[in-house]
């Protein structure tokens, strides 16, 4: 099988890739490297064909589409507060971007696509666990452009026969997640803090909690999306089930790094929800979906790739 993955240099899709090209499949990347890096397909660059390009030129799109049975769409502007400053931006990039590559797929006769949406369809709404029968409610633009994502691949599934699966990730974590930006991952800044021997932040009283999910059981949804029967045009929740507070996060990293910390507590962000919570029943029942890696396991890898990359430095 021929696949797709936009985005597959970024934190995500790179692991997707890694894990088509171990099992032998034909992989194209396509990534305009904003966010994503070369050295994320470090492993893998002699065995993969790698178009540099954006998802916002069709005619691009349309290049790396040829002979592709199955489109893993990870490209995206992933920042919310970048979205909330500059809307049109996270648009063009989520909304537009995604539009060309539903048109390109059709064009090209592609079999599926799988496309990655996020917890942030949810919105605000207080009820746990989320269920993909609630109604969306985001509170962003980048939740927004996640939903818009989801209905045009519908949409392209009824108007054209277009196979398509959305899958709403969680708080993705693991290797590679940038933890650079103001807006980084909770969890690649407590790994980064740490390491430079920095008390970690954590806004608000700690009580927060989320639905941490180790990368490579976003992976496996993926890979179970790509191929499972009766499946097309729905969403499907990509958690654990379980959610976990930030307190108990740095708990049990700071017990994984035997290092003892005091946080820095700075007033809560604005914006943050208090606790999320994937139900992941359906994906469950649907997709075979079945997360292997633990949110301990998973913190023990994450914080040993980080200690072997801040070595690296
Ligand atoms: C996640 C997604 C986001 C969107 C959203 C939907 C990530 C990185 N972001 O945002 O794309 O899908 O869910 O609801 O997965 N925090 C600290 N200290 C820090 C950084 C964060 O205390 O140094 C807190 C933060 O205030 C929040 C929690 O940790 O309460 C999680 O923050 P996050 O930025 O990792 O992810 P979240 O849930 O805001």
């Amino acid at each position: 099988m021929r696949y797709l993955v936009t985005g597959g240099a970024g934190f995500i899709g790179s692991h997707i890739v890694e894990a088509l090209v171990a099992r032998g499949d034909e992989v194209v990347v396509l990534d305009d490297f904003s966010t994503g890096k070369r050295e994320n397909l470090a492993g893998v660059l002699s065995r993969i064909e790698l178009i540099e390009g954006s998802i916002c030129d069709l005619a691009t799109v349309q290049h790396a589409c040829r002979g592709v049975d199955v489109v893993l769409h990870q490209a995206a502007l992933t920042s919310v507060p970048r979205s909330v400053e500059n809307p049109l931006e996270t648009h063009a990039v989520n909304v537009d971007g995604t539009l060309n590559v539903l048109l390109a797929a059709r064009q090209a006769k592609v079999r599926r696509v799988v496309v990655a949406s996020s917890a942030a369809v949810y919105g605000q709404s207080p009820e746990l666990p989320k269920t993909e029968s609630m109604r969306p409610e985001p509170l962003s633009p980048y939740g927004v452009t996640k939903y818009v994502a989801e209905l045009y691949a519908q949409v392209f599934g009824r108007a054209y026969g277009l196979e398509n699966v959305s899958l709403r990730y969680f708080n993705v974590f693991g290797p590679r997640q940038d933890a650079r930006s103001p807006y980084s991952g909770v969890l690649s800044k407590f790994c980064t803090a740490l390491l430079a021997g920095e008390p970690p932040t954590i806004y608000g009283d700690g009580t927060q909690s989320r639905d941490f999910v180790y990368v490579e059981n976003v992976v496996q949804a993926n890979l179970l999306a790509c191929q499972a029967p009766d499946v097309s045009g729905l969403t499907f929740n990509i958690g654990t089930g379980r959610r976990v507070s930030l307190q108990e996060v740095l708990d049990s990293l700071t017990h994984i790094a035997g290092t003892a910390v005091s946080p820095k507590h700075l007033p809560p962000r604005a914006g943050d929800i208090l606790h999320s919570q994937a139900d992941i029943s359906r994906a469950q029942h649907y997709l075979g979906y079945r997360p292997q890696v633990s949110f301990e396991e998973g913190l023990r890898r994450t914080w040993a790739w980080y200690r072997q990359h801040s070595a690296a430095d």
